[in-house]
């Protein structure tokens, strides 16, 4: 889908107006209250972009008062589904017809491809609105089958209001995917974006304006995670929240839940996802899914498959291959360079964590086989990475580096290579190539994680549960089961017959 975007729809795509730049609270868009503002680089140079509004408590409150009044006593959650549905299908189109425009904001505000952001942000966020709108009245109790004079049933109700804080990188995925089941749900949302990538849920919050969406049912507060993103957090109005991010700050937020209203939280984390590669694969393309599990999205991505095991017999092959592959991988400006593969990564700190690790990896003993190095003029690129020579307790192994760098590892057997893909406390992705569908089974049952692929990697679709276990957290996006995150269930019981009292 994404080498279809890019011959599609290349570059050059011109630098996009920024056209909304305050929080968006109550159906408008306003300033902070403290009046303060920060500042939203562009990663293809440093330079500032924009001056965005920056929320703190206060801002959250106001927020959150909005996305209250209209739960209690607004018209979206008491509007049948269908209603509900038909809205958000509005929103949906009105987020494709405005692709392109997106599509530039991401590249410009966190260094995203085009045909990426095209190819999978906006697919999955007109498809989650799409899915969840066919799903708002679907939303069904059950019948219970009790004992003696009664009969009960189950209804599932809105939770309210759900704080929804959201990641850099893939901005509009992640607005979508989790607004999209709230919203479906009837609950109202206060959603803040990460510091990094505002921008695009700043547009998306206008965008939902003219779908319809009544005001407060979106409200939208850009800023800092400390400050903004703890006050939603430990809010004592906010009934649920969903965020993904950091496994550091998914522990806080459980804290802050645990010290505020305890409401349910739901955390999609980190990962340290394996790829295991077995010696019958196509080995052209096996290549072709380690590049693309790594190097996708910058290695941005939460399911990256940064540890590679490649079955002994075919290593030496496999490794030649890869190194020739890479030489035609072009890193480059998103929005100018119609060849680009990979643009730059997010923000300054991002890059020099990306560059610390390939400096500690280097430390450690793992041999460098390509790239990591920075590259370009100016801003935050990075020739992606691969390391070989890479033993299990180095820390470029354990830990999430969260840019372009691949280990490179060796395996005989497959139970050897299902305890080393399972010697993390992450749980998120894995992926497995061969041609034996016996031994792809073995792997599939037997590796601890939330989403396994089999000869392909990062095939995704609105109906796929995407989540975690361990540390790689609970409670994920998409599918029909993330609804749930944002429907409480009562139980209702009456006599069958008069009342016994
Ligand atoms: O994440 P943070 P950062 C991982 C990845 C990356 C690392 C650090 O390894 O290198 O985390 O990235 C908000 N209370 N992932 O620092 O801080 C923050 O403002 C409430 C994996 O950017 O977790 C932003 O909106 N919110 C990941 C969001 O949390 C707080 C995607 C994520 O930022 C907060 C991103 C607080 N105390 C990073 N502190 C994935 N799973 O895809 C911060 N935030």
């Amino acid at each position: 889908d994404v080498e279809a975007e890019k011959k599609s729809g290349a570059p050059p795509f011109e630098v996009p107006e920024v056209r909304f730049t305050k929080l968006f609270i109550n159906g408008c868009f306003v300033d902070a209250v403290s009046g303060r503002t920060f500042q939203t680089r562009d990663p293809r140079s440093g330079d500032v972009i924009a001056s965005v509004a920056e929320g703190d408590r206060e801002d959250v409150d106001l927020a959150v008062k909005a996305a209250r009044d209209a739960f209690d006593h607004g018209e979206w959650p008491r509007m049948s589904g269908s209603e509900r549905g038909r809205i958000m299908t509005r929103f949906a189109e009105l987020v494709e017809r405005h692709a392109d425009e997106l599509a530039a904001l991401e590249s410009l505000d966190g260094g995203k491809l085009p045909a990426v952001t095209k190819a999978v942000d906006i697919g999955n966020a007109a498809g989650s609105l799409r899915y969840f709108a066919g799903a708002a009245d679907k939303i069904h109790g059950e019948t219970l089958k009790m004992r003696g004079q009664f009969q009960g049933c189950t209804l599932r109700e809105p939770l309210g209001v759900a704080g929804l804080i959201i990641p850099w990188n893939f901005p509009t995925t992640m607005f979508t995917i989790k607004v999209a089941p709230a919203l479906a749900a009837g609950c109202t949302v206060v959603v803040k974006p990460a510091e990094q990538t505002p921008l695009s849920a700043l547009f998306l919050a206008d965008l939902a304006k003219q779908a319809g969406i009544p005001d407060g049912v979106i409200n939208v507060v850009p800023g800092f995670g400390p400050t903004a993103g703890a006050a939603i957090a430990s809010h004592m109005d906010v009934d649920t929240v969903s965020f993904t991010g950091s496994t550091e700050v998914g522990r806080l937020i459980m804290e802050a839940s645990a010290r505020s209203n305890l409401k349910p939280v739901s955390l999609e984390l980190g990962g340290k996802s394996p790829l295991i590669i077995f010696d019958d694969a196509d080995l052209d393309m096996a290549v072709e899914l380690a590049i693309s599990a790594n190097f996708f999205n910058k290695g941005e991505a939460c399911v990256a498959a940064s540890r590679v095991y490649v079955q002994e017999s075919v290593y030496d092959r496999f490794e030649k291959k890869l190194a020739e592959r890479m030489r035609s991988w072009v890193v480059g400006d998103p929005l100018n360079d119609p060849r680009a593969d990979q643009g730059p990564q997010v923000d300054k700190a991002q890059y020099e964590r990306v560059l610390s690790y390939i400096e500690h990896g280097k430390r450690e003993g793992a041999t460098l086989l390509t790239g990591g190095r920075p590259c370009g003029q100016k801003g935050y690129y990075i020739q992606p990475a691969v390391f070989t020579n890479v033993k299990e307790d180095m820390v470029i192994a354990k830990e999430e580096i969260f840019g372009p760098v691949m280990c490179l590892m060796k395996f005989k057997t497959v139970e050897e290579a299902i305890a080393r893909a399972n010697a993390t406390r992450y749980g998120l992705g894995a992926g497995v190539v061969t041609r034996d569908m016996e031994v792809a089974s073995r792997v599939v049952r037997s590796v601890r994680a939330g989403l396994v692929w089999v000869n392909c990697y990062f095939a995704l679709s609105n109906d796929c549960p995407f989540g975690g276990r361990g540390m790689s957290g609970f409670g994920g996006d998409e599918g029909m089961q993330a609804l749930d995150k944002y429907l409480a269930v009562k139980c209702v019981v009456a006599p069958l017959r008069g009342s016994p009292w």
